[in-house]
Protein backbone atom coordinates (compact mmCIF):
# COMPACT_ATOMS: atom_id res chain seq x y z
CA UNK A 1 0.00 0.00 0.00
CA UNK A 2 1.61 3.17 -0.90
CA UNK A 3 0.70 6.17 1.74
CA UNK A 4 2.05 9.57 0.86
CA UNK A 5 4.47 10.52 3.52
CA UNK A 6 3.44 14.30 4.53
CA UNK A 7 5.38 17.30 4.19
CA UNK A 8 6.20 20.12 6.74
CA UNK A 9 5.28 23.32 5.39
CA UNK A 10 7.68 25.46 6.80
CA UNK A 11 10.98 26.12 4.65
CA UNK A 12 13.19 25.06 6.90
CA UNK A 13 12.26 23.77 10.80
CA UNK A 14 16.02 23.94 12.17
CA UNK A 15 14.89 26.78 14.27
CA UNK A 16 11.67 24.79 15.06
CA UNK A 17 14.18 21.83 16.31
CA UNK A 18 16.09 24.03 18.48
CA UNK A 19 12.74 25.80 20.13
CA UNK A 20 11.74 22.39 20.91
CA UNK A 21 13.72 20.09 21.33
CA UNK A 22 12.47 16.38 22.35
CA UNK A 23 8.85 17.11 21.88
CA UNK A 24 9.46 18.53 18.07
CA UNK A 25 9.45 15.13 16.10
CA UNK A 26 6.31 14.28 18.60
CA UNK A 27 4.45 17.62 18.04
CA UNK A 28 4.24 17.39 14.19
CA UNK A 29 3.47 13.49 13.85
CA UNK A 30 0.76 14.27 15.65
CA UNK A 31 -0.28 17.20 13.87
CA UNK A 32 0.16 15.19 10.68
CA UNK A 33 -1.65 12.56 12.35
CA UNK A 34 1.74 10.36 11.33
CA UNK A 35 4.72 8.70 12.36
CA UNK A 36 6.60 9.85 9.42
CA UNK A 37 7.08 13.10 7.77
CA UNK A 38 9.83 15.48 5.67
CA UNK A 39 11.23 18.21 6.87
CA UNK A 40 14.22 20.57 6.12
CA UNK A 41 16.38 20.73 8.84
CA UNK A 42 19.42 22.22 7.92
CA UNK A 43 19.06 23.50 4.53
CA UNK A 44 18.57 19.26 3.77
CA UNK A 45 15.09 17.12 3.52
CA UNK A 46 14.94 14.60 5.94
CA UNK A 47 12.57 12.05 6.51
CA UNK A 48 11.66 11.80 10.25
CA UNK A 49 9.94 9.13 11.77
CA UNK A 50 9.38 7.60 15.41
CA UNK A 51 8.11 4.49 16.62
CA UNK A 52 8.75 0.44 15.63
CA UNK A 53 8.17 0.51 12.51
CA UNK A 54 10.37 3.25 11.87
CA UNK A 55 13.12 1.70 14.56
CA UNK A 56 13.72 -1.64 12.51
CA UNK A 57 13.90 0.21 9.42
CA UNK A 58 16.81 2.88 10.53
CA UNK A 59 18.47 -0.21 12.05
CA UNK A 60 18.07 -3.03 9.11
CA UNK A 61 21.55 -3.59 8.90
CA UNK A 62 24.21 -1.39 6.44
CA UNK A 63 20.93 0.31 5.09
CA UNK A 64 21.98 3.70 6.13
CA UNK A 65 26.00 5.31 6.42
CA UNK A 66 26.17 7.94 9.38
CA UNK A 67 28.70 9.76 7.20
CA UNK A 68 28.28 13.97 6.65
CA UNK A 69 24.66 12.65 8.23
CA UNK A 70 25.25 15.01 12.17
CA UNK A 71 25.74 18.67 11.89
CA UNK A 72 29.24 19.36 12.53
CA UNK A 73 28.71 20.97 15.94
CA UNK A 74 27.21 17.85 17.50
CA UNK A 75 30.10 15.46 15.49
CA UNK A 76 33.07 17.42 16.60
CA UNK A 77 32.21 17.35 20.22
CA UNK A 78 30.73 13.87 20.44
CA UNK A 79 31.90 11.44 18.21
CA UNK A 80 34.49 13.55 15.84
CA UNK A 81 35.95 12.47 12.47
CA UNK A 82 37.20 8.79 11.63
CA UNK A 83 35.72 7.50 14.85
CA UNK A 84 33.49 4.34 15.10
CA UNK A 85 30.32 6.24 14.97
CA UNK A 86 31.61 7.49 11.18
CA UNK A 87 32.46 3.72 10.01
CA UNK A 88 30.18 1.66 7.62
CA UNK A 89 30.54 -1.96 6.43
CA UNK A 90 33.57 -4.08 7.35
CA UNK A 91 35.72 -1.46 9.02
CA UNK A 92 32.56 -0.98 11.27
CA UNK A 93 32.56 -4.47 12.29
CA UNK A 94 36.26 -4.47 13.19
CA UNK A 95 36.65 -1.39 14.78
CA UNK A 96 33.17 -1.71 17.30
CA UNK A 97 34.28 -5.12 18.14
CA UNK A 98 37.29 -3.28 19.72
CA UNK A 99 34.74 -1.80 21.82
CA UNK A 100 32.82 -4.48 22.40
CA UNK A 101 35.64 -6.78 23.51
CA UNK A 102 36.08 -3.73 26.46
CA UNK A 103 32.37 -4.61 27.89
CA UNK A 104 33.00 -8.54 28.95
CA UNK A 105 31.37 -9.33 32.33
CA UNK A 106 34.81 -9.04 34.75
CA UNK A 107 35.40 -5.58 33.17
CA UNK A 108 32.18 -4.41 33.68
CA UNK A 109 31.98 -5.29 37.14
CA UNK A 110 35.50 -3.81 37.44
CA UNK A 111 34.17 -0.45 36.91
CA UNK A 112 31.19 -0.82 38.24
CA UNK A 113 33.10 -1.48 41.73
CA UNK A 114 35.43 1.46 41.24
CA UNK A 115 32.77 4.05 40.47
CA UNK A 116 30.62 2.89 43.75
CA UNK A 117 34.24 3.33 45.53
CA UNK A 118 34.96 6.69 43.86
CA UNK A 119 31.27 8.02 45.04
CA UNK A 120 31.61 6.92 48.50
CA UNK A 121 34.70 9.00 48.61
CA UNK A 122 33.42 11.96 47.34
CA UNK A 123 29.86 11.79 49.38
CA UNK A 124 32.04 11.16 52.24
CA UNK A 125 34.71 14.46 51.21
CA UNK A 126 31.05 16.72 51.08
CA UNK A 127 28.85 14.88 54.35
CA UNK A 128 26.74 17.79 55.33
CA UNK A 129 26.93 20.11 52.75
CA UNK A 130 24.38 20.67 49.91
CA UNK A 131 25.97 19.44 46.57
CA UNK A 132 24.48 18.71 43.54
CA UNK A 133 24.01 15.35 42.62
CA UNK A 134 24.94 15.46 38.72
CA UNK A 135 28.16 17.06 40.10
CA UNK A 136 28.97 14.37 41.74
CA UNK A 137 27.98 11.61 39.92
CA UNK A 138 30.26 13.32 37.34
CA UNK A 139 33.43 13.39 39.65
CA UNK A 140 33.01 9.67 40.41
CA UNK A 141 32.31 8.76 37.20
CA UNK A 142 35.17 10.62 35.72
CA UNK A 143 37.83 9.57 37.95
CA UNK A 144 36.50 5.88 38.06
CA UNK A 145 36.52 5.67 34.27
CA UNK A 146 40.28 7.25 34.24
CA UNK A 147 41.72 4.36 36.32
CA UNK A 148 39.45 1.89 34.65
CA UNK A 149 40.79 2.59 31.30
CA UNK A 150 44.27 2.64 32.35
CA UNK A 151 45.34 6.35 32.39
CA UNK A 152 47.44 7.42 35.13
CA UNK A 153 45.92 10.77 36.16
CA UNK A 154 45.59 11.86 39.75
CA UNK A 155 44.16 15.31 41.27
CA UNK A 156 43.69 18.26 39.55
CA UNK A 157 44.89 17.07 35.92
CA UNK A 158 42.29 14.15 36.32
CA UNK A 159 39.79 16.96 37.13
CA UNK A 160 40.60 19.02 34.59
CA UNK A 161 40.08 16.34 31.89
CA UNK A 162 36.34 15.76 33.42
CA UNK A 163 35.39 18.80 33.05
CA UNK A 164 36.41 19.06 29.29
CA UNK A 165 34.77 16.06 28.80
CA UNK A 166 31.58 17.61 30.79
CA UNK A 167 31.71 20.61 28.25
CA UNK A 168 31.72 18.44 25.12
CA UNK A 169 28.35 16.84 25.92
CA UNK A 170 26.65 19.97 27.90
CA UNK A 171 27.07 21.48 24.75
CA UNK A 172 26.69 19.41 21.93
CA UNK A 173 23.36 20.62 21.38
CA UNK A 174 24.47 24.38 21.22
CA UNK A 175 25.26 26.70 18.58
CA UNK A 176 27.66 29.53 18.56
CA UNK A 177 30.50 30.47 20.78
CA UNK A 178 29.42 28.09 24.04
CA UNK A 179 29.89 25.40 21.03
CA UNK A 180 33.07 26.73 20.23
CA UNK A 181 34.72 27.35 23.27
CA UNK A 182 33.43 23.37 24.61
CA UNK A 183 35.28 22.80 21.12
CA UNK A 184 38.43 24.04 22.47
CA UNK A 185 38.23 22.51 25.17
CA UNK A 186 37.65 19.49 23.87
CA UNK A 187 41.46 19.97 22.10
CA UNK A 188 42.99 19.83 25.42
CA UNK A 189 41.31 16.73 25.79
CA UNK A 190 42.43 15.21 22.79
CA UNK A 191 45.56 16.42 22.87
CA UNK A 192 46.08 14.45 26.74
CA UNK A 193 44.64 11.11 24.98
CA UNK A 194 47.14 11.24 22.01
CA UNK A 195 50.07 11.78 24.45
CA UNK A 196 48.80 8.76 26.66
CA UNK A 197 48.27 6.62 23.55
CA UNK A 198 51.86 7.58 22.05
CA UNK A 199 53.50 6.90 25.52
CA UNK A 200 52.36 2.85 25.11
CA UNK A 201 53.48 3.07 21.47
CA UNK A 202 56.51 4.21 22.58
CA UNK A 203 56.87 1.57 25.89
CA UNK A 204 57.07 4.48 28.27
CA UNK A 205 53.63 3.76 29.88
CA UNK A 206 52.08 -0.15 30.20
CA UNK A 207 48.89 0.03 31.30
CA UNK A 208 46.66 -3.04 32.27
CA UNK A 209 46.10 -5.94 29.71
CA UNK A 210 42.75 -5.42 28.85
CA UNK A 211 42.78 -1.54 29.37
CA UNK A 212 40.77 0.44 27.24
CA UNK A 213 43.87 2.58 26.59
CA UNK A 214 46.13 -0.30 26.25
CA UNK A 215 43.32 -2.18 23.73
CA UNK A 216 42.99 1.09 22.05
CA UNK A 217 46.90 1.90 21.76
CA UNK A 218 47.40 -1.30 20.31
CA UNK A 219 44.73 -1.93 17.95
CA UNK A 220 45.61 -3.01 14.75
CA UNK A 221 43.30 -2.24 11.68
CA UNK A 222 41.89 -4.91 9.06
CA UNK A 223 44.99 -4.53 7.70
CA UNK A 224 47.39 -5.17 10.17
CA UNK A 225 48.36 -1.46 10.98
CA UNK A 226 47.89 0.87 14.14
CA UNK A 227 45.55 3.23 14.42
CA UNK A 228 46.49 7.16 13.26
CA UNK A 229 47.73 8.13 16.83
CA UNK A 230 44.83 10.93 16.61
CA UNK A 231 42.31 8.69 15.59
CA UNK A 232 43.11 6.23 18.74
CA UNK A 233 43.32 9.41 21.07
CA UNK A 234 39.28 10.33 19.77
CA UNK A 235 37.96 6.35 19.97
CA UNK A 236 39.42 7.12 23.93
CA UNK A 237 37.53 9.90 24.67
CA UNK A 238 34.56 7.84 22.98
CA UNK A 239 34.82 5.78 26.17
CA UNK A 240 35.88 8.19 28.46
CA UNK A 241 33.26 11.01 27.65
CA UNK A 242 29.80 8.74 27.32
CA UNK A 243 30.77 7.26 30.68
CA UNK A 244 30.80 10.68 32.56
CA UNK A 245 27.46 11.28 30.61
CA UNK A 246 25.73 8.60 32.77
CA UNK A 247 25.59 11.49 35.03
CA UNK A 248 23.03 12.56 33.48
CA UNK A 249 20.48 9.23 33.94
CA UNK A 250 22.17 8.73 37.63
CA UNK A 251 20.56 12.76 37.74
CA UNK A 252 17.59 11.33 36.33
CA UNK A 253 17.33 8.42 38.45
CA UNK A 254 17.79 10.83 41.40
CA UNK A 255 14.61 12.71 40.71
CA UNK A 256 12.64 9.58 40.16
CA UNK A 257 13.43 8.13 43.69
CA UNK A 258 12.36 12.01 44.70
CA UNK A 259 9.05 11.53 43.15
CA UNK A 260 8.48 8.34 43.88
CA UNK A 261 9.33 7.44 47.39
CA UNK A 262 7.72 4.24 47.32
CA UNK A 263 9.78 3.20 44.68
CA UNK A 264 12.87 4.30 46.12
CA UNK A 265 11.91 2.39 49.20
CA UNK A 266 11.74 -0.97 46.95
CA UNK A 267 15.18 0.16 45.20
CA UNK A 268 16.68 -0.06 48.55
CA UNK A 269 15.52 -3.67 49.00
CA UNK A 270 14.71 -5.48 45.59
CA UNK A 271 17.49 -6.03 42.78
CA UNK A 272 14.78 -7.31 40.05
CA UNK A 273 12.97 -3.90 40.96
CA UNK A 274 16.24 -2.12 40.93
CA UNK A 275 17.01 -3.02 37.33
CA UNK A 276 13.58 -2.34 35.99
CA UNK A 277 13.66 1.13 37.23
CA UNK A 278 16.82 1.68 35.73
CA UNK A 279 15.38 0.62 32.50
CA UNK A 280 12.43 2.93 33.09
CA UNK A 281 14.96 6.10 34.19
CA UNK A 282 16.57 5.10 30.77
CA UNK A 283 12.79 5.06 28.99
CA UNK A 284 11.81 8.62 30.05
CA UNK A 285 15.39 10.41 30.34
CA UNK A 286 15.45 13.45 27.55
CA UNK A 287 19.03 12.55 26.56
CA UNK A 288 20.18 11.50 22.87
CA UNK A 289 17.22 12.67 21.30
CA UNK A 290 17.78 11.90 17.45
CA UNK A 291 19.75 9.58 15.38
CA UNK A 292 20.57 10.12 11.46
CA UNK A 293 21.49 8.47 8.78
CA UNK A 294 21.91 8.55 5.06
CA UNK A 295 20.43 6.11 2.53
CA UNK A 296 23.17 3.60 1.47
CA UNK A 297 21.21 0.88 0.05
CA UNK A 298 17.99 1.72 -1.52
CA UNK A 299 14.86 -0.17 -0.12
CA UNK A 300 11.19 0.38 0.15
CA UNK A 301 9.46 0.92 3.42
CA UNK A 302 4.86 2.04 3.49
CA UNK A 303 5.42 1.81 -0.44
CA UNK A 304 7.88 4.39 -1.36
CA UNK A 305 11.19 3.92 -2.71
CA UNK A 306 14.32 5.71 -0.43
CA UNK A 307 17.48 6.13 -2.83
CA UNK A 308 20.82 6.55 -2.37
CA UNK A 309 21.86 9.99 -0.51
CA UNK A 310 18.25 10.35 1.06
CA UNK A 311 18.35 11.29 4.74
CA UNK A 312 16.70 9.75 7.19
CA UNK A 313 16.25 10.42 10.93
CA UNK A 314 14.99 8.37 14.02
CA UNK A 315 13.10 10.34 17.35
CA UNK A 316 14.83 7.92 19.50
CA UNK A 317 13.02 10.23 22.70
CA UNK A 318 9.85 9.88 20.35
CA UNK A 319 9.99 6.15 20.11
CA UNK A 320 10.56 5.69 23.55
CA UNK A 321 7.56 7.93 24.49
CA UNK A 322 5.06 6.04 21.79
CA UNK A 323 1.76 5.11 23.40
CA UNK A 324 1.36 2.50 20.98
CA UNK A 325 4.24 0.72 22.63
CA UNK A 326 4.22 2.09 26.09
CA UNK A 327 0.93 2.63 28.07
CA UNK A 328 0.97 6.14 29.77
CA UNK A 329 4.33 6.50 28.52
CA UNK A 330 4.81 10.03 30.21
CA UNK A 331 4.21 8.11 33.37
CA UNK A 332 7.25 6.78 35.22
CA UNK A 333 6.15 3.09 36.27
CA UNK A 334 9.23 0.68 36.39
CA UNK A 335 6.94 -2.06 37.16
CA UNK A 336 6.20 -2.28 33.65
CA UNK A 337 10.12 -3.84 32.91
CA UNK A 338 9.70 -6.15 35.90
CA UNK A 339 9.76 -9.37 33.58
CA UNK A 340 10.30 -7.49 29.97
CA UNK A 341 11.36 -9.71 27.37
CA UNK A 342 13.43 -7.61 25.63
CA UNK A 343 13.35 -5.53 22.76
CA UNK A 344 15.68 -3.93 20.54
CA UNK A 345 13.51 -1.42 18.40
CA UNK A 346 11.50 -0.48 21.21
CA UNK A 347 12.97 1.14 24.07
CA UNK A 348 16.43 2.70 21.80
CA UNK A 349 17.91 5.51 24.14
CA UNK A 350 21.28 4.44 23.24
CA UNK A 351 20.06 3.11 20.09
CA UNK A 352 18.07 0.12 18.52
CA UNK A 353 19.03 -3.26 16.48
CA UNK A 354 22.06 -5.27 17.40
CA UNK A 355 25.07 -3.98 19.01
CA UNK A 356 27.80 -5.74 17.09
CA UNK A 357 26.01 -4.97 13.19
CA UNK A 358 24.69 -1.56 14.20
CA UNK A 359 25.61 1.71 15.48
CA UNK A 360 24.02 1.05 18.36
CA UNK A 361 25.73 1.91 21.58
CA UNK A 362 28.84 -0.09 22.52
CA UNK A 363 28.95 1.42 26.04
CA UNK A 364 25.08 0.51 26.65
CA UNK A 365 25.54 -2.77 29.47
CA UNK A 366 27.92 -0.37 30.72
CA UNK A 367 25.66 2.56 31.28
CA UNK A 368 23.15 -0.52 32.91
CA UNK A 369 26.09 -2.22 35.15
CA UNK A 370 26.77 2.47 36.07
CA UNK A 371 23.13 3.17 36.87
CA UNK A 372 22.86 -0.01 38.86
CA UNK A 373 25.80 0.34 41.33
CA UNK A 374 25.15 4.08 41.61
CA UNK A 375 21.23 3.48 42.70
CA UNK A 376 22.50 0.55 44.80
CA UNK A 377 25.16 2.99 46.88
CA UNK A 378 23.25 5.71 46.74
CA UNK A 379 19.60 4.31 48.14
CA UNK A 380 21.67 1.53 50.22
CA UNK A 381 24.94 2.88 51.58
CA UNK A 382 24.24 6.83 51.64
CA UNK A 383 21.32 8.84 53.74
CA UNK A 384 20.72 11.61 52.18
CA UNK A 385 18.03 14.29 51.95
CA UNK A 386 16.74 16.53 49.18
CA UNK A 387 15.70 20.48 49.84
CA UNK A 388 13.06 22.03 48.07
CA UNK A 389 14.71 23.37 44.69
CA UNK A 390 13.50 24.30 41.15
CA UNK A 391 13.20 20.43 39.54
CA UNK A 392 11.49 21.88 36.60
CA UNK A 393 13.29 20.04 33.54
CA UNK A 394 13.18 21.82 30.23
CA UNK A 395 12.58 19.90 27.36
CA UNK A 396 13.59 22.21 24.80
CA UNK A 397 17.26 22.38 26.00
CA UNK A 398 19.22 19.59 24.51
CA UNK A 399 20.50 17.57 26.55
CA UNK A 400 18.39 18.59 29.30
CA UNK A 401 19.02 18.21 33.34
CA UNK A 402 16.61 19.30 36.16
CA UNK A 403 17.04 22.84 36.65
CA UNK A 404 19.06 22.67 39.90
CA UNK A 405 20.87 19.72 39.08
CA UNK A 406 19.24 17.84 42.02
CA UNK A 407 20.47 19.43 44.99
CA UNK A 408 20.98 16.65 47.71
CA UNK A 409 22.17 17.03 51.34
CA UNK A 410 24.21 14.42 52.25
CA UNK A 411 23.98 13.39 55.38
CA UNK A 412 25.43 9.84 56.44
CA UNK A 413 27.81 7.63 54.71
CA UNK A 414 27.33 3.96 55.41
C1 LIG B 1 26.85 5.28 20.23
C2 LIG B 1 23.76 7.05 23.50
C3 LIG B 1 26.81 5.85 27.04
C4 LIG B 1 30.05 4.44 23.76
C5 LIG B 1 25.74 5.81 20.84
C6 LIG B 1 24.54 6.22 20.14
C7 LIG B 1 23.69 6.71 21.06
C8 LIG B 1 24.32 6.61 22.33
C9 LIG B 1 22.29 7.26 20.79
C10 LIG B 1 24.36 6.20 18.62
C11 LIG B 1 23.47 5.13 18.16
C12 LIG B 1 23.33 5.18 16.66
O1 LIG B 1 24.03 5.93 16.00
O2 LIG B 1 22.49 4.45 16.14
C13 LIG B 1 24.37 6.96 24.73
C14 LIG B 1 23.80 7.46 25.95
C15 LIG B 1 24.65 7.12 26.94
C16 LIG B 1 25.77 6.41 26.34
C17 LIG B 1 22.48 8.21 26.07
C18 LIG B 1 24.47 7.44 28.38
C19 LIG B 1 25.33 8.12 28.99
C20 LIG B 1 27.90 5.27 26.47
C21 LIG B 1 29.01 4.70 27.19
C22 LIG B 1 29.93 4.33 26.26
C23 LIG B 1 29.41 4.65 24.95
C24 LIG B 1 29.08 4.57 28.71
C25 LIG B 1 31.28 3.67 26.44
C26 LIG B 1 31.89 3.47 27.55
C27 LIG B 1 29.47 4.59 22.52
C28 LIG B 1 30.15 4.30 21.27
C29 LIG B 1 29.22 4.54 20.25
C30 LIG B 1 28.00 4.97 20.91
C31 LIG B 1 31.59 3.84 21.10
C32 LIG B 1 29.43 4.38 18.74
C33 LIG B 1 28.93 3.02 18.32
C34 LIG B 1 28.96 2.78 16.83
O3 LIG B 1 29.00 3.73 16.05
O4 LIG B 1 28.93 1.61 16.44
N1 LIG B 1 25.57 6.04 22.18
N2 LIG B 1 25.56 6.34 25.01
N3 LIG B 1 28.18 5.22 25.12
N4 LIG B 1 28.18 4.98 22.27
FE1 LIG B 1 26.85 5.56 23.65
C1 LIG C 1 28.09 10.65 24.48
O1 LIG C 1 28.83 11.37 25.13
O2 LIG C 1 28.38 10.18 23.37
C2 LIG C 1 26.80 10.20 25.11
C3 LIG C 1 25.70 11.08 25.24
C4 LIG C 1 25.77 12.53 24.86
C5 LIG C 1 24.40 13.02 24.45
C6 LIG C 1 24.31 14.42 24.08
C7 LIG C 1 23.04 14.75 23.39
C8 LIG C 1 23.17 16.04 22.67
C9 LIG C 1 22.05 16.49 21.85
C10 LIG C 1 22.51 16.90 20.50
C11 LIG C 1 21.43 17.18 19.52
C12 LIG C 1 21.54 16.23 18.36
C13 LIG C 1 20.76 16.64 17.17
C14 LIG C 1 21.10 15.78 15.98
Amino acid sequence: MTEKIPKVKALDSSLAFLREGYRFVSNRCANLHSDVFQARLLGKSFFVAQGEDAARTFYAPERFTRKGALPTSVLHLLQDKNSVATLDGKEHHHRKAMFMALMRSERLELVARLTSEELRNEANRVVGQEVSSHTIFRLALGRSVCRWAGLPLEGAERDRLIGQLGAMIDNAGRVGPPNWLARVRRWGAERKARRFVEAVREGSLVPPEGSALHDIALHRDQDGNLLPAGTAAIELLNILRPTVAVARFATFAMLALHQHPRARQRVASDDDYLQAFVQEVRRTTPFFPVVAGIVRQPFTWRGRSFVEGERFMLDLYGTNHDARLWSAPEDFQPERFLGWGGNAFTLIPQGGGDHDQNHRCAGEWMTIALMETMLRTMTREIRFTVPKQNLTVDLSRMPALPKSGVMIRIEKVL
